[in-house]
This record gives structure tokens, sequence and C-alpha cells, in this order.
């Protein structure tokens, strides 16, 4: 008897002591972050020594890209691990847009859940809330990002720029005064608020003619979209970084005897970049380097609570950005006037919005001290939509069979054990791209060769376009015309996969 309890007791403990092992898993999001904007990446003109310490933790990727060169179709392939292109209505979401990520299937988070983790969001969301009825901002905000798979959710629904400017904690909105109901309208104005279009002198940064956000003013910045009431819920801009990076620690600290997932999505450095105070005019760059310093300062808190609580060598941190940079996105923040030689997209053509590099390629770190080699820097091809198939398999799950249709294991080259990552991957800026080996070749399309508002050249070109990456990683000699057969080569490859219902093996 006493023997067979022994045995039990050794099992528990052995059983315990694995369970203690599965890595805790963090995913900092950063937003409109280019991959020339790190001092890791090379940046000289602002520096990021919390981020560049996470590098030398851990495995830098020269070659990590997002889906996609805007936040909605970047998220939606992080989560669900299938190319937004397949579905329509995941281009950039209104503040009142329906959840898109489907419920019938997995998502990262819920395959981590089942995994026996503890999971939660935290920070911008912008892939929709409810079903599609109109949003009630006063009752129950669901379906949200808790019927996808995450335990917990502290959110705001789209970007910085966009109304409702509220915080949503688990289907409610966070400080809502029952006497102030809020209701939101992105086609026209509600209540009795000031617009920016209206009274510009009401704003404490104007936003950039011809691009909008001229409609309610929320802390003297002028919004897309219009919303009434639910003033006392609304958010300061000013505080953004801090109340989202409270909510993580608190995770982490609640969660830190059992395994858990944590995505957590900046809103540095989207616009309207309005910094904490301590970061106002600090970097010298106006506030979008002020937004970087800041952002460092976020990955330093985190990195710092790990290691308080001993949870630095056994947590996964990956950090990246949903698309490349932008300079004006809408407000006249000195983004472009106080640039000073910095390079936002580094050595890349393009950024934001574009189907060069620059809208894609992205900064990109992995580190996991306890079983990482530190001091890595990877050429590997990776995307975001490999992170459902690779964390399965570090969790040791299998697929649903239509689960992750588009996600690949690349947990090897992740853990800097490999130097292959995939072997090509399908890119999307205003066109698509296919990137193989070291040929990207960019689809023919009609659009504006240059967006004017952003000022970022959009790969649009109605003569096929084809580069090789490995000498020419600025796109700048098309190299087409001298390679027909190639191009056809990877415009019916293209076609293929475009075609077929998933490309995971
Ligand atoms: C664009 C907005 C831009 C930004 C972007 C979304 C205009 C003219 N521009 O439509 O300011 O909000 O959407 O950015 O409205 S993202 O990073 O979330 O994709
Ligand atoms: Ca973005």
């Amino acid at each position: 008897m006493k023997r067979l309890l022994f045995v039990a007791l050794a099992g528990m403990l052995i059983q315990s002591a694995f369970a203690q092992k599965k890595p805790n898993v963090v995913i900092i999001y950063a937003d409109d972050l280019g991959y020339g904007d790190l001092s890791c990446y090379g940046a000289t003109k602002v520096r990021t020594p919390n981020i560049d310490r996470l590098a030398k933790e851990g495995v830098r990727f020269t070659n990590g890209h997002c889906t996609s060169a805007t936040c909605t179709p970047s998220r939606y392939a992080l989560i669900t691990g299938r190319y937004p292109w397949r579905q329509t209505g995941t281009g950039v979401l209104p503040g009142d847009a329906k959840l898109i990520v489907p419920m019938d299937k997995g998502s990262v988070a819920s395959m981590m859940k089942k995994a026996g983790y503890r999971t939660a969001q935290v920070g911008k969301w912008h892939l929709g809330l409810g079903d599609g009825k109109e949003i009630d901002w006063n009752g129950e905000v669901k379906p949200s990002p808790n019927e996808v798979g995450f335990d917990y959710s502290f959110c705001f629904p789209a970007t910085a720029d966009r109304v409702p400017t509220v915080f949503v904690e688990d289907h409610k909105v966070l400080g809502l005064d029952r006497n102030d109901p809020i209701t939101v309208n992105y086609k026209q104005k509600v209540g009795d608020d000031p617009t920016g279009r209206e009274h510009p002198e009401l704003l404490k940064m104007q936003s950039s003619p011809g691009q909008g956000h001229d409609n309610t003013i929320v802390n003297g910045i002028g919004r897309i979209g219009y919303m009434k009431g639910g003033h006392k819920a609304r958010w300061t801009d000013e505080e953004l970084a801090y109340v989202f990076t409270d909510r993580a620690e608190q995770f982490i600290e609640d969660n830190r005897q059992r395994p858990f997932f944590l995505y957590f999505c900046l809103s540095d450095i989207h616009v309207p970049r309005m910094p904490g105070t301590p970061f106002k005019g600090k970097s010298g760059l106006g506030y979008r380097g002020d937004a970087i310093l800041q952002m460092d300062w976020t990955v330093g808190r985190i990195m710092q609570k790990l290691k308080s609580l001993g949870l630095d060598k056994n947590t996964l941190v990956l950090f990246t950005s949903d698309n490349g940079p932008v300079l004006d996105d809408g407000y006249q923040d000195e983004a472009v006037t106080q640039l000073n030689g910095h390079q936002p997209a580094g050595p890349l053509r393009g950024g934001k919005y574009s189907a060069f590099e620059g809208g894609t390629r992205v900064p990109f770190i992995v580190s996991w001290p306890g079983a990482v080699k530190g001091n890595q820097t990877s050429d590997a091809l990776v995307c975001q939509i490999d992170l459902f198939a690779s964390f399965a398999r570090l969790t040791g799950q299998q697929l649903a069979d239509d689960d992750a249709p588009d996600s690949f294991d690349v947990m090897d080259a992740l853990l800097g054990k490999s130097p292959k990552g995939r072997a090509w991957l399908i890119q999307q800026g205003g066109p698509l791209s296919l990137v193989k080996g070291d040929l990207k070749y960019i689809v023919p399309s009609k659009g504006p060769k240059l967006l004017s508002g952003v000022n970022i050249e959009s790969g649009h070109d109605p003569e096929p376009q084809l580069y090789d990456l490995k000498k020419d990683i600025g796109e700048q000699h098309n190299i087409a015309a001298q390679y027909p057969e190639k191009v056809k080569a990877m415009a019916d490859e293209l076609q293929r996969l475009k075609a077929a219902d998933k490309t995971r093996k």
C-alpha cells in the first residue's frame, strides 16, 4: 500500500514538473512598426535597448513577415492560420464591425487553451466584435475575443483613431456610466460632441488634410467615425500604453503558476501617436519616435515582470509588427518634418499598404532563454501565419484537419535550431506577391503607383514584377522582362496556391 502511494505520488510529481515545463508564450505585437525602426535592425537615430536585449537573448529574423500590409488581415492570419484574402471582409475594419474570426474553427488561442494554457488578449483587437447586429455598447459586447479562445480579453475595438474610444473587458465596456449611454455611427454625426471638421481650433493635434480623422473629437483628437455618450469611459491616449501594460503584467502575475499564452497587442506606434508625458519630445524625432521609445519601454516592463517572477527562462517571447511603417497616416504629428534621416523601413522599398517588402517584412524576434541560444540571426523565411501550426507542435498537439489551413510548422527555425523556414510565402500589399527562394513575383494590378496621402509606393504596376531579393532587397530592378518563363511559373504557382483550400500539408 505504502509503495503504491509512493509510486502515485512520484507520478504526480513528475507530471506536475512536466506541466511546469510547458513554456509560457507571450506575443508582443507592435502596430505599424517598420523593419528599420529598431536599433537592433540598424536604426541609428532612435535607440531601443530593451528590444535589442530581447534580440540578444534569442533569434533576430531578417526575413520575418506579417501576411499583409495592414492590420486587420495580418491579425486575422496570425489568429486563424489562414490567408485573409480567402475570406471577404478582412480589410481594415471600422470600430463597429462584426467579429470576422470564424467561431466554428480553431484559433491559435483555442488551440493553446486545449493544450492547458490560460489565454489572454490584451490591447488593440481590430478583428470585429458582435454578431453583425448593431452592437449594444451599453450591454454585452459579444461575441468578442472570449468566444474565439481567449479566457481573458482587455481590448479596444479597432484602432486608436477610430471610435468608440473605450476599452472592452470580457464583453463589457469599462467604466460605463448608465446615464450616458454610448452610440456609435460611421455614417453620420450622432450626439453633440464637436467634430474636427467643424471645430479644428479644438484639436491639440491637427488631422492631415484629405485623410479623414475629422469626426468626433475625443481627448482633443479628431477620430474616424462618430460617437455619443460614454464620456467617462473614454480613454486618454497618453495613458494607453500604461493601461495595457498594467493589464498584461497583471495577467502574467495572476497566472505565474500555470502555463499561459498572452497575445499582447500594443497601440504603439499607430496613429494618433500621443505618447505618455515621460516620452514626449524624448526621441527628437517627433511623436512617432517618442512612441517607439514608449513601445521599447513596454517591452522592458514585460521582460522585467517575467524576470521578477522567475518566469523569464521558461517563457517564449515573440516580438513583431502587424505591418510596415508609415509616417503621415492621418495626423500632423511631425513624423515627416522631424524624421531627421531615420529610415523606418531600413533598406526596404514601400511601407504600410505596399506590396513591396516594406509592407510585410517586419521586425521579428524570438527569445526563450531556457531553450534558445542567444545572439542568433536567422535568414529563415517565417511568417506570423505559421505561429498556429508551430505552437501546436511546441505544445504537442495535432491540428484538426480544417484548422490553420495555411500555417506551416516552422518551430525549428523559430527556435534557431534550423536555418530553414518555409519555402514560399504569399504576401498581400494591394496586389498579392509570391516569394519563393530569392525571387519575388508581384501580380500585375491597376491602381496608383504612389499612395499620395501617405506618400508610399504601393507596388501597383500593370506589368508583372519580378525581383531577386538576394541581390536587390530594395526591389529596384524589375527583371520580369529578362525571365518570362520564371514569371509564368510563379504566376501559375500563385494561381494554384490561391485556388487550393489549404496549403498546409
Ligand atoms: C486607414 C486610415 C489610417 C489607419 C488605417 C488602419 C484613412 C485615410 N486612413 O484607412 O489612418 O487608421 O486605416 O491602420 O482613413 S491599421 O494599421 O489598423 O491597418
Ligand atoms: Ca497596423
